[in-house]
């Protein structure tokens, strides 16, 4: 047997990167997934390629509420109430200082990073502690903690994805429901370019040697999951080799 036998997990951010490989890495483990993004001939592709019986395309945008509580009620009866939940869909946008920002770029990152993952969390949690059984794995970041240059708001986004993950756990004390917020730095992903809106950027900042791949990342997911359930890892940074929290910064001159 499958140590994720029996599961069945939602995951967001599916159509690409760290959530597409989680989604991969669960289903080899044996859990059902239901891939949510926006992007539903990526979710078909990924579906097809894991197996229609593995794999449940779910196209919503995390932002908006109505559609997704929509979306889940339509659910098939089998994978209607997920007891694994990665609140994986994220986005950095613009990269300004904080003085030369696009305020539409910080809504964005604040609807969709904080305000879509609590959207996600509200409608399934309560049948996870209902049934008191489920996992939420949260995927923050090391620019919720180590602050950077034009981190201004993804990185506070981030810094709350860790700290609503702890005060979940502290309400989810004496449910058999675990909550871990895993927080790498930099993947080789699409989230370079659609930070930068440049694919020549993005190819740029990933010819790094030694950064980490989706399927790292997505390894550890599985790691935390398949853990005996009086493990739970409450939170768990991963730095690729050739990147460091380091220098406290000067102004010129
Ligand atoms: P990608 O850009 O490759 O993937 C982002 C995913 O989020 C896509 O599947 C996208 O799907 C989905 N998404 C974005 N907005 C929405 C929305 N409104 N509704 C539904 N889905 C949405 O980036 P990563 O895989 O790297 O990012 C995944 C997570 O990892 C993010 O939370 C990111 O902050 C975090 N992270 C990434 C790091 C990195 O260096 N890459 C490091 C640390 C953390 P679609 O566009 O189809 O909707
Ligand atoms: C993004 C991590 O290092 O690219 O969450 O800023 S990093």
């Amino acid at each position: 047997p499958q140590p994720l036998d029996g599961r069945v997990a939602l995951v967001s951010g599916a159509t690409s990167g760290i959530g597409a490989a989680v989604s991969r890495a669960l289903a080899a483990r044996g859990a059902r997934i239901v891939a949510l993004g926006r992007r539903r001939e990526r979710l078909d592709q990924l579906c097809a390629s894991l197996g229609p019986a593995r794999c449940h395309a779910l196209a919503a945008d995390i932002t908006d509420e109505a559609q997704l509580s929509t979306a889940l009620a339509a659910l098939p009866p089998a994978i209607a109430s997920p007891d694994i939940l990665v609140n994986n869909a994220g986005v950095a946008l613009g990269g300004a200082l904080s003085q030369e920002a696009d305020p539409e770029d910080w809504r964005r990152m604040v609807d969709t990073n904080i305000g879509g993952m609590l959207n996600l969390t509200r409608l399934l949690l309560p049948a996870m502690t209902a049934r008191d059984f489920g996992d939420i794995v949260n995927i923050g970041s090391v620019a919720g903690r180590w602050p950077y240059r034009s981190g201004n708001v993804y990185g506070a986004t981030k810094a709350f994805v860790h700290q609503f993950t702890q005060n979940l756990r502290a309400d989810l004390l004496g449910h058999n429901v675990r909550a871990t917020c895993i927080e790498p730095g930099t993947v080789r992903t699409e989230f370079a370019a659609v930070r930068t809106g440049s694919a020549e950027a993005a190819a740029d900042y990933y010819a790094r040697p030694n950064l980490m791949e989706a399927e790292d990342v997505a390894e550890i997911v599985a790691f935390c999951l398949t853990l005996p359930r009086r493990v739970n890892i409450t939170m768990l940074e991963a730095m690729p080799l050739s990147q460091a929290a380091s220098d406290l910064a000067f102004a010129d001159g």
